[in-house]
């Protein structure tokens, strides 16, 4: 039986997109069953398959997995030679705790820059101090990830890893909502936004009808 993925919209939800970016890329078969957030059977929708009433959520048969760093690590199980995490073990390591950090932290960022793949802002003072302090600190651990562990490849540890898929909301972010970046780190967003699988994610986006106006910095 075919893995399913329970998702969110794809313009605004950018845990489903974590998820979805790892099975994608890894080429890992699965159905996708989206569900518009913010609608008045929303929660409902999504209490059938996930008992958090969040999305993602992977569906394996009986076994429903919430939880976007343990629907990777499950993967990461299930897919023993995909190479969704690093191969070398302190590389892996680094690469859960940028994951860790990632999944718990930042929150001047996501409240201040919610990701929204239909738009693009010159930049403004997003978030203040705080939002500022978190850039830093995003491409501060991005420049040591590269250079420690990417040696040639584009990405935070060479090739595309779960670490990628964690942070590629985070580069939408920061693209599109004006954020002057390094240089290094300006190339690593470049490779990241332009792998095709976050190309199709986008392109769906554009393609929905629902607006959540919560989510919208300015009105839609
Ligand atoms: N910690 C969770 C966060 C999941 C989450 O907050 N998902 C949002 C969408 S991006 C959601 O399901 N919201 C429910 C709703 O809007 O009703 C994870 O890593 O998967």
């Amino acid at each position: 039986m075919s893995l399913i993925l329970v998702i969110g919209n794809k313009t605004y939800s950018s845990w489903s997109l974590r998820a979805w970016l790892v099975m994608t890329r890894f080429g890992i078969d699965f159905d996708e069953i989206l569900i518009p957030l913010d609608q008045a059977d929303t929660k409902e929708r999504i209490l059938r398959h996930s008992p958090s009433g969040r999305v993602p959520c992977l569906i394996d048969g009986d076994v429903a997995i919430w939880d976007t760093l343990s629907i990777v690590e499950y993967l990461a199980e299930r897919y023993p030679d995909a190479g969704i995490w690093p191969s070398n073990s302190f590389a892996r390591a680094i690469a859960r705790s940028v994951s860790a950090e990632m999944h718990s932290g930042f929150p001047a960022i996501r409240e201040y820059c919610p990701m929204n793949l239909r738009k693009r802002f010159p930049f403004k003072d997003w978030g203040g101090a705080a939002a500022v302090d978190e850039v830093r600190r995003i491409e501060q651990l991005w420049s040591d990830c590269r250079a420690r562990f990417a040696g040639a490849g584009p990405f935070l540890f060479g090739d595309f890893s779960a670490a990628d898929a964690m942070f590629a909301p985070v580069v939408t972010r920061l693209d599109r909502y004006g954020w002057t970046v390094t240089e290094a780190s300006r190339a690593y967003m470049d490779a990241v936004l332009a792998m095709p699988e976050l190309k199709r994610w986008t392109d769906d986006a554009a393609m929905e009808p629902w607006v959540i106006e919560a989510e919208e910095v300015e009105p839609a």
